[in-house]
C-alpha cells in the first residue's frame, strides 16, 4: 500500500521518466536532422560545383578557341627578285634602269608569321632591313645564272600601318633613296 508520501515521489518518478522520454526523443531528432542538414548540405555542394563546372567548362573551351583561330591569321609566304641595273631590275622614272626588290614594296596581313624567299640574281649582296619588323637579313651575291636564294621569317605586326624596309649595303645611291627599288613600304592591313 502506498504512503502518502509515496505518491508525490511516484509522481516525480514518471514525470523523470517522462522528461527523459521526451528528452532522448528530442536528442534522437535532433541527431536525424542534422544528419539530415548534413546530407542535403553536402547534396547541395556537390551538386552545386558540378552545375558550375559542367556550364563553365564548355563556355570558356569555346571562347578560348575562338580567341586563338582569331589570334592566328594564315601564314604567308612572299618570293622577291634582288636585280641590279645591269640586270634591268627596275627602270625609274629618270628612265634609268636601277638596283632593285621585286616587287619592293608588299603587303602582309597583321600578326601573321611571313616567309621571305629572295632571290638575288646580281653580283653583290645586299639586305633586307626593317627594325621594326625585326628584319635585318643579308642576301648575298649571286648570279644570272646562279640566283643566290635565301628565305627568312619575321612576324607582321598586329597593328595595322605602314612600315619601310631599306637595303643596309652600299649599292645604287638613287635605288636606295627610291620607294620600290632597294628601299619599299610595308603594308600590314587587319
Ligand atoms: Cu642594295
Amino acid at each position: 500500500m502506498a504512503s502518502p508520501t509515496d505518491e508525490p515521489r511516484g509522481d516525480k518518478d514518471r514525470a523523470w521518466h517522462e522528461w527523459m522520454g521526451v528528452a532522448v526523443g528530442l536528442t534522437g531528432l535532433l541527431a536525424i536532422m542534422a544528419t539530415v542538414v548534413s546530407v542535403v548540405a553536402l547534396a547541395s555542394t556537390n551538386s552545386s560545383t558540378t552545375t558550375v563546372t559542367q556550364a563553365a567548362a564548355p563556355a570558356a573551351t569555346a571562347s578560348a578557341t575562338k580567341a586563338t583561330q582569331a589570334a592566328l591569321p594564315a601564314p604567308q609566304t612572299l618570293k622577291l627578285s634582288m636585280k641590279a641595273d645591269d640586270e634591268h631590275g627596275r627602270l625609274g622614272p629618270d628612265k634609268q634602269w636601277h638596283d632593285a626588290v621585286l616587287p619592293g614594296n608588299f603587303t602582309v596581313h597583321a600578326g601573321s608569321t611571313v616567309t621571305v624567299t629572295v632571290a638575288n640574281y646580281d653580283g653583290g649582296p645586299h639586305t633586307i632591313t626593317a627594325p621594326m619588323l625585326g628584319v635585318n637579313q643579308v642576301i648575298p651575291s649571286g648570279s644570272d645564272a646562279h640566283p643566290k636564294i635565301v628565305s627568312f621569317k619575321f612576324t607582321a605586326p598586329s597593328a595595322a600601318g605602314k612600315y619601310q624596309w631599306w637595303c643596309a649595303v652600299p649599292c645604287d645611291p638613287w635605288a636606295m633613296k627610291h620607294n620600290g627599288f632597294m628601299r619599299g613600304t610595308v603594308t600590314v592591313i587587319s
